[in-house]
């Protein structure tokens, strides 16, 4: 069983990334989803997806920050970020699948996909799961002395839990190189966040001393400027950095979720499609991307038909990893 290369070759440097490869990187992330979204639709995925249509600028513009070499932790919403940062999408659809050649060999799934190949540690059920598991790899670097960093993705949901405060404390304390992620949609679950924490992530992120960006999160050069500057500065030795970036949950909590709770609640950043936004300066700038599009495209195709032609799991296998 041959497993899926590393699809990253450019992500070894952390020099600024042109506009054209944060689109392309954007657009493989959109098209990976749209691609799984109908696979689930047709029975062909087991559980849940959560889908990060509109908001693959945030995954784009930060992952491409980052080496290969450092790590990321995700939430529930973690195709995109997986991608982003380098994971083939051949490995994310076996790993969604439930196929034997996914990196977790298909036990992780949608909700707990990692693939260490790429430092993507992980997308996580939990609400707020993956900060902890940052600020350990932080603290891994940090005592290795590699120059690594790490950086955790978390929605605005997670604002309201305890994990986060205990995880900035920790790393502002030890001054870690951690960058906490905020990715604000308004949303948690089926609730306006609003209805569930009065604070601000910012005003959090005074508490602890740990230098705070916001961005429009649909603008992948405002995440990617901001996103070199919170990195350069950890990798220069002063702890962690925190990164708010405003967004808009495109679809349904879950794919599927008919969004009763939605019903005539307009968003005022309804219309902002990080990726049109992309295209458009592109156009400007007659930057051609035509071949882009082909190139994902043929991607997205390639791992469909390989998830599709995978290796289902084997009885006999079932209990292998499992410690008693
Ligand atoms: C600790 C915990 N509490 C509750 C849930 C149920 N739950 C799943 S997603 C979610 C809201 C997530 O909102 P947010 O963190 O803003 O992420 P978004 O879905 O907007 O990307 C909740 C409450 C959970 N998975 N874990
Ligand atoms: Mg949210």
């Amino acid at each position: 069983m041959a497993k899926p290369k590393p699809d990253s070759a450019r992500l070894d440097t952390a020099s600024p990334m042109s506009l054209i490869d944060l689109y392309e990187r954007m657009l493989l992330v959109r098209e990976c989803e749209l691609r799984l979204a109908e696979r689930f639709n047709d029975g062909k995925i087991p559980g849940f997806i959560h889908l990060s249509i509109g908001q693959e600028g945030i995954a784009a513009g930060v992952a491409g920050a980052l080496r290969t070499s450092d790590t990321i932790a995700s939430t529930h919403r973690g195709h995109g970020h997986g991608i982003a940062k380098g994971m083939a999408p051949e490995a994310l659809f076996h790993e969604i699948s439930g196929n034997l050649e996914g990196p977790c060999r298909g036990r992780g799934g949608s909700l707990h996909v990692a693939d260490f190949s790429v430092g993507m540690l992980g997308a996580n059920g939990i609400v707020g799961g993956g900060i902890p598991i940052a600020v350990g790899s932080a603290l891994a670097h940090a005592r290795l002395g590699n120059g690594n960093v790490s950086a955790v993705f978390f929605g605005d949901g997670a604002l309201a839990e305890g994990v986060l405060y205990e995880s900035m404390n920790l790393a502002a304390l030890k001054r870690l190189p951690v960058m906490f992620v905020c990715e604000n949609n308004g949303w948690s679950e089926f609730s306006p966040s609003s209805s569930q924490y009065v604070g601000t992530f910012e005003k959090l992120a005074a508490t602890f001393n740990i230098p705070y960006l916001q961005v429009d999160g649909n603008d992948v050069e405002a995440v990617h400027d901001a996103s070199i500057r919170q990195v350069a500065r950890m990798r220069a030795g002063e702890g962690p950095a925190a990164l708010e970036c405003l967004t808009l949950r495109v679809k349904g909590h879950y794919e599927g979720d008919p969004q009763v709770y939605r019903k005539g609640v307009t968003d005022p950043r309804a219309s902002v499609d990080p990726i049109a936004v992309a295209r458009q300066r592109l156009e400007k700038a007659g930057t051609p991307i035509a071949q882009v599009d082909a190139r994902v495209k043929a991607q997205v195709n390639a791992a469909a038909a390989a998830a599709a032609a995978g290796t289902r799991p084997v009885f006999e296998e079932a209990l292998q990893g499992v410690y008693a």
